[in-house]
């Protein structure tokens, strides 16, 4: 006669059987749990109205990104990473640039810090702040009023010289332009190397055919195109 009812291992079975679906629920969702990566939100600052553009770059030359923003109320702002990512110093780099578009964190005069470029529409102002090395912004220094309508800058060094030139995307005149860097944040006259109808909106640099010099991209806003130029290596572009 058998030790157990038979009732025993109808139990015994329905038991594994369950405890082995629960294993098998519990790996699945393992397997398609997405990880809580942003699971809080951390304000950097309330103080930007409008905020049009951010960047993450170290302005205070102390080794941690801090954080640069522009924003509609004419204001170029750095808040001061202390090291355990709290920015609760506003530092204002200036609080009157009407028409405020655009700004990109580049060194443009070569001394080791990072300085601002920026544009202003109205103006056609393109320009940069010089970065004393602690972060501070006392100096600015005109590159060209001679694009209509700026919306975008960006630095590359376009002529492959080893200096930072600026771009720029012109909105009125839909031009696509350069300005070469002397080295030491002096600039020659814009260079025009595309003009795009339809609203360019916004300019940006890789080498995308890889060899070895920076192309120029461009989005148009007005009849919704992207395009890119091709750096013969020495600025001119087709
Ligand atoms: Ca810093
Ligand atoms: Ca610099
Ligand atoms: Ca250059
Ligand atoms: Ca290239």
């Amino acid at each position: 006669m058998h030790p157990y009812p038979q009732n025993f291992f109808l139990v015994y079975t329905y038991s594994r059987s369950i405890v082995f679906l629960l294993f098998a629920l519990v790996f699945v969702r393992s397997l398609t749990a997405q990880p809580d990566l942003f699971a809080s939100q951390q304000v950097i600052t309330s103080l930007a109205t409008g905020a049009v553009s951010v960047y993450a770059t170290d302005l205070d030359g102390d080794g941690d990104r801090d954080v640069l923003s522009a924003s509609n109320d004419d204001k170029i702002a750095w808040y001061e990473n202390d090291g355990q990512e709290n920015f609760i110093i506003e530092n204002i780099i200036s609080i009157d640039l009407t028409g405020l578009q655009s700004i990109f964190p580049t060194d443009v005069d070569n001394d080791g810090d990072t300085d601002v470029l920026f544009a202003t529409f109205y103006d056609d102002k393109i320009a940069w702040f010089d970065n004393n090395g602690q972060g501070g912004f006392e100096s600015l220094y005109t590159i060209s009023t001679s694009a209509d309508g700026v919306y975008s800058v960006y630095a590359s060094d376009i002529n492959g010289d080893g200096f930072m030139d600026v771009l720029s995307a012109s909105g009125i005149d839909d031009n696509i332009c350069w300005y070469e860097n002397d080295g030491a944040g002096g600039f020659g006259p814009q260079q025009i190397i595309a003009n795009i109808a339809g609203g360019a909106w916004s300019v940006y640099s890789a080498d995308l055919d890889r060899d070895g010099d920076s192309d120029v991209i461009s989005a148009s806003i007005g009849i919704r195109l992207i395009t890119w130029f091709e750096n013969d290596g020495l600025g001119s572009f087709s």
